[in-house]
């Protein structure tokens, strides 16, 4: 009976497995740049479009702020809290670690307790504006794969540009407009994501979703929406990513819009929760952020599945005969053809566009190679090509099983697939109990049924 149970907790692991492998979190396509089959021909390597995993970027970005000396403590400061201009308890000294409030407080471990933050001086030279840049710079392009969310300590600006660049800071673009009036601060019409469609995904738009006054001031984010973008192809929950793919793949405008090498946080106003402001106090406003999310992945040009950090630098690890930061061109030798990025389609595994050697003398290579490697191929060794499950490798030529597995690795049981494996003296439990079979097949479909 443990062992049905065990059976049962297995299937649902299966299925939970399955399930986190769908999410948008790991979508588990593409995660694999080539494997190895054996043919007629002996070991062939087959490619795929494969791509780094999704991760928190903020582990490799350098942050600029823009002026410099923007940051609050220099010298110290007493501010005032925005919704009583008599509170005014709180100080921010830079030489002093508990009071200083310096910007790497943006990036820090959340869940601290009291809050980290970043925070600017107050808006003591009112009316000349207190404008601040927020730069944050990844010196790689990457590609966003979830919402990009910056959590404030203060009250929300009543006036924020959201901006990208796609050359290292050189030249930039609005993303998104923030502001309590569209029409007043940028002379644009209020809208939100969520009036969106497909064919207008790529608008830039001013929201007011995100700058609403301190009576709402527990609402403390302000996003910019990626999912709900990606959603407009791949539906509500995210399950068909084919279909955002496939767009991806055939629209270079859109996968473009997903793409940056810096992102840059333009603050604008301040909160000020009132239509005027309080000259007599101006050290209620300032602004204060605890935290900028930015999830993403190295664009590789799906010409990699690892990215690495070395020397404060990001990297992808290019196959395919691929070199370059970004895997955006031919290897020495390999320009046979033209270089291009790998494609999304067909789904799931996608096609690889590897880049095959070049010259006449290239080409004769590949041939004589090609028989060579027949001849001499190996088929199992001891890194990469172990014989599986206590097989033993010969000669690099074939491996010797252990009585109950098959393959060319023994990477197969015998007894799977309806044969008999109760004459073989197999260590390992196989499924020959019926009832047990039937168990685990109940058990499996339960569990498919609450995936489901
Ligand atoms: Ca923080």
């Amino acid at each position: 009976m443990q062992l049905a149970l065990a059976l049962a907790l297995q299937a649902c692991w299966v299925c939970i497995s399955h399930a986190i492998q769908n999410s948008p979190a790991s979508w588990g396509h593409y995660d694999v740049c080539k494997s190895q089959l054996y043919t007629d021909n002996g070991l062939v390597w087959h490619y795929m479009a494969c791509q780094p995993e999704s991760t928190n970027m903020n582990k490799y970005v350098k942050v600029n702020l823009e002026p410099e000396n923007i940051t609050c403590g220099e010298p110290p400061e007493i501010y005032c809290a925005l919704e009583n201009p008599y509170m005014c308890n709180n100080e921010c000294d830079a030489a002093t670690e508990e009071l200083a409030h310096p910007p790497e407080l943006m990036f820090d471990v959340e869940g601290r307790n009291p809050t980290t933050f970043w925070q600017s001086t107050t808006w003591k030279n009112y009316p000349k504006p207190l404008q601040v840049n927020i730069i944050l710079s990844w010196d790689k392009t990457i590609e966003l794969t979830d919402d990009i969310v910056i959590t404030f300590e203060s009250g929300r600006p009543e006036q924020m540009v959201l901006e990208k660049s796609l050359d290292y800071g050189r030249t930039w673009q609005p993303y998104q407009f923030y502001a309590t009036d569209c029409l007043d601060a940028f002379t644009m019409d209020p809208r939100s994501v969520r009036e969106m469609s497909q064919s207008t995904l790529l608008d830039i738009i001013c929201t007011e979703d995100y700058s609403r006054g301190y009576v709402w001031k527990y609402d403390k984010t302000v996003r910019f929406e990626i999912k709900d973008r990606f959603a407009l192809f791949a539906g509500p929950r995210l399950h068909n990513m084919a279909s955002l793919y496939g767009q991806l793949d055939t629209t270079k405008n859109l996968r473009d819009f997903f793409t940056l090498t810096d992102l840059r946080i333009k603050l604008l106003r301040p909160a000020t929760g009132s239509t005027t402001v309080d000259e007599e106090n101006l050290s209620r406003y300032f602004y204060a952020i605890s935290d900028i999310k930015v999830q993403g992945r190295c664009k590789c040009n799906l010409h990699a599945n690892s990215c690495v950090f070395d020397k404060g630098k990001l990297s992808c690890v290019c196959e395919h005969n691929t070199t370059g930061v970004d895997c955006s061109r031919c290897k020495k030798h390999y320009q046979g053809r033209a270089w291009s990025p790998g494609s999304y389609l067909p789904i799931p595994k996608g096609t690889a566009n590897v880049c095959v050697q070049s010259g006449p003398a290239g080409r004769l290579n590949v041939t004589s190679l090609g028989f060579a490697n027949r001849n001499q191929a190996r088929v199992c060794d001891d890194v990469l090509l172990r014989c599986q499950n206590g097989g033993v490798c010969v000669q690099h030529q074939s491996c010797v099983c252990p009585p109950g597995f098959s393959g060319v690795l023994c990477e197969t049981e015998r007894c799977r697939g309806g044969r008999s494996c109760e004459e073989l003296p197999s260590g390992r439990d196989c499924l020959h109990l019926s009832s047990l079979a039937l168990f685990y097949s109940l058990a499996l479909s339960l569990c498919s049924f609450f995936c489901l």
